[in-house]
């Protein structure tokens, strides 16, 4: 196991490194950027105010909405001419956000990932299946060069055309695969539909994300491979896939890499910090950024931190998993919940498949859940297609309690035959929304 140095260091060297850093992100961009010279006037902070990564709450937020206010390079802290790679986030509604690199950027985002792909447990000389999608979302792209960059064999196969990567994966014998959990499942599906068997593929390891995922969904996925499945996260305003990364010996939380980010978890609402072990909203400084530096970024994802050291021997600050965006949390009769909560627990009926929707709609006042889910093909065939069937109507209130009682929230279900639900090549859609005013 390589562990990079920067990994075990002790606290005090770590904030060291963090802080002279931050003060060389905060110099340039209260030089280069309008939007940050601005704010920080506004609040009445000198970039010479920090002298300590505690006076990180002394600076002003970023939020998306900034960002998109500055489309597209508002934010961008070099001269054009610096920049050698542009990225954006596919925005559902309005402008994407945009997001630039300069050649040391790319270098050091290569490196990350490098890191990350080693933590979950790929290794030089083998070989990578690269299936995030390739283009201006920054997975594809990013697991690439942090591939090459580890030394290993990198194939470029990107989302979608399932039928050619599971030939790929059968020819080339890739150890390790990259995607978002419900594309690999999408690729187990039609894996079986193939009369082949996932587990029989010399894939160790998976590195999943991009999405939010449950502990269970890891579970499923596991045994349908017989694999290590690791999360992955990153988001593309503060860099793309490796601002923090799962090791596969201790798979408990994800290891953020603090000599280029700083982690802060806030209360959405008074915006103040949340303690340690408490979920809360993410918020992001880079810190080596060049094109695109970022400070107190709002990711709008829902997660909590741990400092203790990991069994792995890893130092830094882990990330819990991200429950899910702030924007997908469902609000019913006052009780939260998100969707990869209701995963989680849905995951555990062995008579559905992992895959389902849920779809809101308002009756009356009242907001309501559809849950959408799967049989398997197992029950369909023992009810011989009936989907009246009293099997169906036992199944749909036991899902019904087991939700209720552990997410505390009534969801209509809805049992469909198999293959009903939509597969994803990317980000799985998990919330239909059929009313708007119903989204918070
Ligand atoms: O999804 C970057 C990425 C690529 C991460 C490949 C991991 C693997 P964006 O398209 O900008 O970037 O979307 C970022 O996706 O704010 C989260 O809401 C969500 N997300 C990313 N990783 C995870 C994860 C990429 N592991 C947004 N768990 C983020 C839950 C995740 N949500």
């Amino acid at each position: 196991m390589i562990i990079h140095e920067i990994e075990t260091a002790s606290r005090e060297e770590v904030e060291q490194l963090q802080l002279m850093r931050l003060q060389e992100t905060i110099n340039r961009v209260y030089k280069k950027v309008s939007f940050y010279k601005k704010k920080f006037d506004e609040l009445g902070v000198n970039p010479e105010d920090v002298s300590s990564i505690r006076d990180l709450i002394k600076l002003p937020f970023t939020l998306k909405k900034d960002l998109r206010e500055h489309y597209p390079f508002g934010f961008f802290a070099v001269n054009q001419s610096e920049v050698i790679r542009i990225h954006a986030s596919s925005g559902t509604s309005g402008k994407p956000t945009v997001v630039g690199y300069t050649k040391k950027d790319i270098k050091n985002w290569s490196e990350l990932v490098a890191r990350a792909i080693s933590i979950a447990g790929g290794k030089a000389g083998e070989i990578l299946h690269n299936a995030y999608g390739y283009g201006l979302f920054t997975g594809g792209l990013g697991l690439h060069y942090g591939g090459e960059e580890l030394g290993m064999a990198t194939v470029p196969v990107s989302g979608g055309n399932t039928d050619r990567q599971i030939t790929l994966i059968e020819d080339f014998k890739p150890t390790v695969i990259c995607c978002t959990p419900s594309y690999l499942l999408n690729i187990a599906e039609r894996m079986v539909k193939q009369g082949k068997d996932p587990k029989r593929t010399s894939l160790k390891y998976a590195i999943l994300g991009a999405e939010p995922w449950s502990e269970e969904m890891r579970r499923t996925i596991e045994k349908i491979f017989d694999l290590k499945a690791c999360d992955i996260y990153g988001l593309s305003e503060v860099m793309g896939p490796g601002v923090s990364m799962e090791c596969h010996e201790a798979q408990d939380g994800l290891h953020v890499a603090e000599d280029h980010f700083l982690v802060e978890v806030i209360d959405p609402n008074s915006l103040l910090p949340v303690p340690d072990g408490e979920d809360g909203e993410l918020v992001f400084t880079s810190l080596t950024k060049e094109a695109f530096p970022i400070i107190r970024y709002r990711s709008g994802d829902i997660g909590s931190i741990n400092r203790t050291k990991c069994k792995c021997g890893r130092t830094t600050i882990r990330m819990s998993r991200v429950k899910g965006r702030i924007d997908d949390m469902l609000i019913v009769r006052g009780v939260n919940v998100f969707p990869s909560e209701i995963e989680h627990f849905l995951l555990t009926i062995e008579e559905i498949e992992p895959h389902y929707q849920l779809h809101l709609f308002k009756k009356g006042s009242l907001q309501q859940i559809e849950l959408q889910v799967e049989v398997t093909e197992e029950i369909f065939s023992e009810i011989h297609g009936d989907m009246n069937h009293g099997k169906i109507n036992k199944l749909k209130k036991e899902i019904q309690n087991l939700i209720k009682n552990q997410c505390l929230v009534h969801v209509d279900v809805n049992i469909l035959q198999p293959k009903s639900v939509p597969r994803s090549e990317g980000k799985a859609v998990r919330i239909v929304n059929h009313n708007e005013s119903i989204k918070i």
